[in-house]
């Protein structure tokens, strides 16, 4: 079934891969997440592909901007999730394709912006006779060795082609340079590093994009609690968060509520002392510490939120609307969408002199409605 989505699939936005040891609740989570009932289950199941989804962001700007626009479509930011199946704990070191990614996992992985690192903190009988007694520190060990497993694999790999093209001479100032960094690389994940940890010039970080290393991207934690210990955690949360930033879900629970009708469920989080759906909290959570940001179009048609990173500019903006619009890039027509809000319209803004025209190298910001002109 996922085959149809990659690769070369369309979904925009972010694409997060839910990752973790064998029922640690990863399922659960994304059926928290994103309103499917996705088979949860204490025995291994026969399953192997992974389940996807792919979710609005809630905005509420670009819910003004559409009482503002009335346009015939409106769409919001999404986020596609994809939950891998976990295999084996512990995994076997002799190749990338086991351990807790089973079979063509990895290779999907491999195209996730963020990781989802899930870890069990909830009490199972079940489950503790083959995982093991709630530990999510040791748990995080375990994922992360298998992430620096599959990523050893692949430098290494690379290392010794490279050593071997040198031996046969062909060896360019280029290939030097790759085999240098590739041996940090593999330095770095030795020591139990990640690959997001070195240090690297523009070129090094171009070089290694190609790779799509799993210790490269950027990972949150889901503390995967139990109900009745849920928010009582945070001698644990420090712990983790040592090494990532962390958000606790009583997954169960929320996986529940994500089946109810809004209202209904606004009883039982006030209970729990939950304030808004694990959905919310999760995509302010990972947009924020994943250094996204939104930018707007608007207009009779359509009114539609983008994500980028901070800290691109407005070509590359303009590139992820169409790759048309970043080649034949001219000018972005720009204004902020709390201008828009205090102004009341767009010519107010216009009168009240916070209309701007930006060049490529703009730095677009949260908020910012643009229009791209452009000539192809
Ligand atoms: N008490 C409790 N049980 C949970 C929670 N999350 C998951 N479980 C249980 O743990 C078992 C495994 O949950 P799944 O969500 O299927 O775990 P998974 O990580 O997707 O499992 P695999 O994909 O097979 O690796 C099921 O029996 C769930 O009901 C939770 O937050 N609290
Ligand atoms: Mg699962």
């Amino acid at each position: 079934m996922y085959k149809k989505l990659y690769p070369g699939h369309t979904a925009e936005g972010m694409n997060i891969g839910i990752i973790g040891l064998p029922k640690s609740g990863k399922t659960t989570i994304f059926n928290a997440l994103t309103g499917q009932e996705a088979e949860v289950a204490e025995y291994a199941s026969s399953k192997v592909e992974p389940n996807v989804a792919v979710v609005d962001v809630g905005d509420t700007r670009v819910d003004r901007l559409h009482e503002m626009y009335q346009p015939k479509k409106t769409i919001y930011a999404t986020i596609e999730f994809l939950d891998f199946v976990g295999g084996t704990a512990g995994g076997k070191s002799s190749g990338s394709e086991d351990g807790i990614f089973s079979g063509e996992g990895i290779s999907l992985i491999k195209n996730s912006d963020a990781l989802l690192l899930v870890l069990r903190n909830f009490a199972n009988a079940t489950l503790e006779q083959a995982h093991g007694a709630v530990d999510p520190t040791r748990d995080l060990e375990n994922v992360e060795s298998e992430l620096i497993l599959a990523d050893q694999v692949i430098a290494e790999r690379r290392v010794e082609r490279l050593e071997a093209d040198h031996k046969r001479g062909k060896k360019t100032s280029q290939s030097q340079a790759e085999l240098k960094l590739m041996q940090r690389v593999v330095a770095k994940l030795e020591e139990g590093g990640g690959v997001r940890e070195l240090e690297l010039t523009a070129d090094d970080a171009t070089l290694l994009k190609g790779f799509r290393f799993l210790t490269a991207k950027p990972a949150l934690i889901v503390l995967n609690s139990d109900e009745s210990s849920y928010g009582k955690n945070a001698e644990v949360v420090k712990q983790l968060e040592l090494r990532y930033p962390v958000i606790e879900f009583a997954g169960n629970f929320e996986m529940e509520l994500s089946r109810l009708e809004p209202e209904e469920a606004e009883a039982f989080m006030a209970d729990m002392g939950i304030t808004e759906s694990a959905r919310t909290r999760l995509t302010s959570f990972a947009y924020k510490l994943l250094g996204y940001i939104s930018f707007f179009t608007v207009g009779e048609d359509e009114v539609r939120a983008w994500t980028i990173r901070d800290g691109e500019n407005a070509q590359q903006a303009a590139g992820t609307i169409h790759t048309d619009l970043a080649k034949g890039f001219i000018r972005a027509e720009c204004f902020g969408y709390e201008d828009l809000l205090e102004a009341g319209s767009e010519k107010a803004v216009k009168s009240k002199g916070h209309f701007r025209l930006e060049g490529k190298e703009y730095r677009v910001k949260d908020g910012d409605i643009l229009n791209i002109r452009f000539n192809v």
